[in-house]
């Protein structure tokens, strides 16, 4: 994985992927903040090509199903090998798939408080059960469509955990009041110019009335939720008081 970053004791946060395709992930991980957060030492990812933890010499890593049927399943052999090779005491060992619990901030925050989390990205038809029983802590889905493995949906991840840690989004501000912060969607932004095309930026705005403004923010942010996204103001309504951070339970 191109280019190397440094692994400081002060890194906040240990990330291990498991793939058939570790060249998908040169790129997406090495710009903005993902690439700050790695350079600052905040982040260590290191991408891994399952194959390395087969024994053969076609490096087979996927078999017929038992049962028949079409397409093609991992085997577990080299997914437990690969994880019993890189994970530790408190690792998190998350399996990518469409059964797995949604994805969201919420659970972006919970992860962002784990030392160290290894990645399984599926291909195929999927993983053996015996993966997702005796191997994996937890299984995330990005969306209730199929994708052609793993690789995205880890990329995605590591993308909105990554904003997270600590100091990787410069002010710790920004990342307070964004999107599904306070289970919300985000208020509308503008900047300059005042007038563009005859639209006008709210008076509101520019009034620099601080306490005005951020009433305007918190009912727009209520009104767009309520209008666009009301399964969110329901959730909200089901939340425990003061959000959901709880510590991670292993
Ligand atoms: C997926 C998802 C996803 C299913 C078969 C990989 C593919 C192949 N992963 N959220 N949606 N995975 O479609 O996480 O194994």
């Amino acid at each position: 994985m191109t280019p190397p970053f440094p692994t400081g004791p002060k890194c906040s946060m240990k990330i291990d992927v498991l793939t058939l395709f570790p060249e998908m992930f040169a790129g997406p991980l090495d710009v903005s903040i993902v690439a700050r957060a790695r350079k600052a030492g905040l982040l260590d990812l290191r991408v891994h090509n399952l194959r390395d933890w087969t024994h053969d010499r076609h490096k087979t890593v996927d078999d017929r199903p038992f049962g028949g049927g079409a397409g093609m399943v991992m085997k577990p052999e080299p997914l437990f090998e690969a994880v019993e090779a890189l994970a530790g005491e408190r690792t998190h060992i998350v399996l990518l798939g469409p059964a797995g619990r949604p994805f969201s901030q919420a659970v972006a925050r919970e992860l962002a408080q784990r030392e160290h989390v290894v990645f399984i990205c599926g291909s195929y038809e999927g993983v053996d059960e015996r993966v997702r029983e005796a191997l994996a802590d937890d299984e995330l889905s990005i969306g209730d469509y199929v994708l052609t493995n793993g690789g995205l949906p880890a990329m995605v991840i590591i993308d909105a955990v990554t904003r997270l840690l600590p100091g990787a989004l410069g002010d710790d501000q920004s990342a307070a009041d964004e999107s599904f912060s306070h289970g919300l969607l985000e208020y509308p932004h503008y900047t300059r110019p005042a007038e563009f095309r005859g639209m006008k930026v709210p008076d509101v705005l520019l009034g620099g009335h601080h306490a005005e403004i951020e009433k305007w923010r918190a009912s727009q942010a209520k009104q767009r939720t309520a209008e666009r996204r009301p399964d969110l103001l329901n959730e909200q309504l089901e939340q425990p008081r003061g959000g959901d951070d709880q510590p991670p339970q292993n």
